[in-house]
């Protein structure tokens, strides 16, 4: 059997890339791993990719035919307002260096990951993929924003001057086992998932950042990954396609409190410290694009993944990334 596709994973140790790695290891229907694919999921051990030198290191010896890019520096609404310039240097660099190394070994294709964090802060909703460019991004993460934008801005430079076939999508807040939950740096679920846990071994407050009103969309990186692996082996657009549950799937931060707090069996009250910032209101955004594409595609209840995701954060917490609390 001849090797077709070797796929090499950039951040393949953190949530999104465990998830690929998960449902290409386990799935036995159509995403499980095919004939012919050897998957290479690499960790910033594997070379510093803000280094042009270490990334043409990785693929001198992986010589992949394909690409998933997930390595950034990544982190939830608190690390951004604090690391602007290194969320905007750190992912520049690490970007230009897989794109254009890629564009060196002639990768037949490389699908890239945005946020939709990235779109118009003031905006109509909801928003689509038409929209990455209309305007500024939210004051609160606009270093990670245009850092991520500009990739869509690339593809289409190396599509328009060499063919090449890079693309993106466009996720929503992803969450799933193999989080991070540092306190300080997480996003909002590992981050309250493991406050949660905190506050019910150790009998303190469990206190929710924030008025709690904020609006969110919440894609579990299972199924995530899912649509990762389907637009690799068939979306054929160099466009943008946003990885979302529907807008009536929105919950709100105090919805997402009350899941974690039933999925983690917490029998003590919780209140919300507004001193700390609500950040962006909402962020809402269609995903009539991909649901034209894939109109039957199961996403998993909220409820039933928040629950899954804090039995392996308990289960786990001892190798779990909890910032060393
Ligand atoms: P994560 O858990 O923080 O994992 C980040 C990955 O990138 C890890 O594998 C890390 O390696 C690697 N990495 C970081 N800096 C690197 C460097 N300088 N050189 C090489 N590798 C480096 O992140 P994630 O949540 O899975 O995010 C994956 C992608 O999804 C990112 O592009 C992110 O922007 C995007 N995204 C995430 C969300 C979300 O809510 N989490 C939402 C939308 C889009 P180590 O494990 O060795 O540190
Ligand atoms: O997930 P999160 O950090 O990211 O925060 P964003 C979402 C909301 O949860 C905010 C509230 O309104 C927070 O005030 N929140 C409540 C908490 N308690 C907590 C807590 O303990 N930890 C955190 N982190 N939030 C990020 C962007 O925005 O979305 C990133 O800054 C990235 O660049 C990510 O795009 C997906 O949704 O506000």
């Amino acid at each position: 059997m001849s090797l077709e596709k070797v796929i090499l994973v950039t951040g393949g140790s953190g949530l999104v890339g465990k998830a690929i790695e998960w449902v290409i290891e386990n799935d036995n229907g159509k995403y499980g791993k095919q004939d012919g694919e050897k998957w290479i999921f690499l960790t910033s051990k594997d070379g510093d990719l803000r280094s042009a030198e270490a990334t043409r290191t990785v693929f001198e010896k992986y010589k992949p035919t394909h690409v998933i890019h997930l390595a950034a520096l990544v982190g939830g609404l608190f690390k951004n307002m604090k690391y602007k310039l290194d969320f905007l240097r750190d992912n520049l660099l690490i970007n230009d260096n897989v794109l254009h190394t890629a564009h060196e070994h002639k990768v037949k294709k490389v699908v890239s990951c945005l946020s939709t964090c990235v779109f118009p802060d003031k905006t109509a909703y909801p928003i689509d993929e038409t929209m990455i460019h209309n305007g500024p991004p939210h004051e609160s993460n606009f270093g990670y924003a245009y850092a991520k934008r500009l990739i869509d801005t690339q593809n289409k430079a190396y599509y328009d001057q060499f063919g090449d076939n890079f693309t993106s999508v466009i996720p929503t807040n992803v969450f799933g086992p193999h989080d991070n939950y540092d306190l300080q740096d997480s996003h909002v679920i590992p981050g309250l998932l493991h406050k949660c846990y905190l506050a019910k071994k150790d009998q303190t407050p469990f206190v929710v950042a924030g008025t709690g009103k904020p609006l969110r969309q919440f894609i579990y990186s299972r199924d995530l990954a899912k649509l990762f692996i389907w637009v690799l082996r068939e979306y054929k657009e160099i466009d943008p396609i946003i990885l979302s549950v529907g807008e009536k799937d929105e919950v709100s931060i105090k919805d997402v409190a009350n899941a974690i707090v039933k999925a983690v069996d917490f029998k003590g009250d919780y209140t919300f410290d507004t001193t700390k910032p609500d950040g962006q209101y909402k962020k809402t955004a269609s995903n009539a694009k991909l649901m034209k594409y894939l109109p039957d595609f199961q996403f998993t209840p909220f409820e039933v993944a928040v629950k899954e995701s804090a039995d392996w954060f308990i289960k786990n917490y001892d190798k779990a990334r909890t910032g060393n609390h």
